[in-house]
């Protein structure tokens, strides 16, 4: 059995930088090599510069070692993309159809794709999203994770390049500060409340989001890597799902912890962005395929949240 060597861009992101440790742990850090555009502190394993924008610059890594897995995490995601959308368009689908060339001439043996719950937009049932719905996003950002999607069941059905992909919720973690996202104030508010700060929501209190601890979406990426390819009969992305939450209901669970936390709502541009998006999805394929179960209700995620949190940002508990 050849080893397995994998690549990662965007290895310096949210999920990018956790799915390394992960990948590191399951395979050994010196099989895992890190990109991301630029340089990232305290990477363990071998680590390069790589923009996905640069094809021959993929495939001179690739080859140089011998990578048999690339994790494509490189992207520019929802808010932040509506601000740059050529930018966005450019880096999240040339960036995406470099990797699936440099796969496809290498012949590796699997690729990656994150796809997002952003592909799904104001046409589309909002609770219980089947895996199968309109796809209108919104953003450039969803629009690319779509096109993503499709190039990915292209290059599995014509050339045979076994793709897979999730459609992640929100994802919330510690380890690392998401960035650009419109999910991201469920991760923000955590970093006022341990420093006991009031928090500014800039979404209004009752904007439903699918939502996911990262410890769920780390176990539901290599619990997909590793499924049987003859099991699997969705190579788009499968929704995937652990829960949904409003601001107010994150705001109460965190009042179990910290009474007095003051937080206020002032709408901003991500308001429109987050109204377009689907509230709960439908992941019965995920489940039937390959046994996915989550594991962190929004309480668990809370409680871990703010046990970790404290203990990485040095507070006392209140
Ligand atoms: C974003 N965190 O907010 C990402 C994610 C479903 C949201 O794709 O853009």
């Amino acid at each position: 059995m050849p080893t397995t060597k994998i690549l990662i861009t965007g290895g310096g992101g949210q999920l990018g930088t956790e799915l390394g440790h992960a990948l590191a742990k399951k395979y050994g850090k010196e099989n895992v090599v890190t990109t991301d555009i630029r340089e990232i502190p305290g990477v363990k394993g071998p680590f390069e510069v790589l923009d996905v924008t640069d094809k021959d610059r993929i495939r001179a890594v690739a080859e140089a070692y011998a990578v048999t897995q690339i994790y494509h995490l490189a992207a520019i995601l929802s808010a932040a993309g509506e601000a740059k959308p050529e930018l966005t368009w450019k880096v999240n689908m040339d960036g995406w159809l470099n990797v699936l060339e440099v796969a496809r001439e290498l012949q590796l043996d699997k690729v990656y794709y994150p796809s997002s719950i952003a592909i799904f937009g104001p046409d589309t049932p909002k609770v219980d999203t089947p895996q199968y719905a309109a796809f209108t996003p919104s953003t450039v950002y969803g629009m690319s994770k779509r096109a993503g999607e499709m190039w990915a069941k292209y290059y599995y059905d014509r050339y045979g390049l076994d793709v897979r992909s999730l459609r992640y919720p929100g994802i919330i973690s510690y380890k690392t500060p998401p960035g650009g996202g419109t999910t991201d104030y469920a991760v923000d508010i955590f970093y006022k409340v341990v420093q006991e700060q009031p928090y500014e929501c800039f979404l209004r209190d009752d904007t439903r989001l699918p939502m996911m601890y990262m410890p769920d979406a780390i176990r539901a990426t290599l619990e997909l890597m590793d499924a049987p390819a003859d099991s699997l009969t969705v190579r788009t992305g499968y929704n995937l799902s652990a829960m949904d939450f409003t601001p107010t209901e994150l705001v109460t669970a965190i009042r179990k912890h910290y009474a007095r936390q003051e937080v206020r709502y002032v709408p901003d541009f991500r308001q429109q962005i987050a109204d377009s998006w689907v509230q709960r999805v439908d992941d019965g394929h995920a489940r039937h395929d390959w046994g996915w179960q989550p594991e962190y209700d929004l309480d668990a995620m809370v409680a871990d949240m703010l046990l970790h949190l404290r203990e990485r940002l040095g507070v006392a508990v209140e």
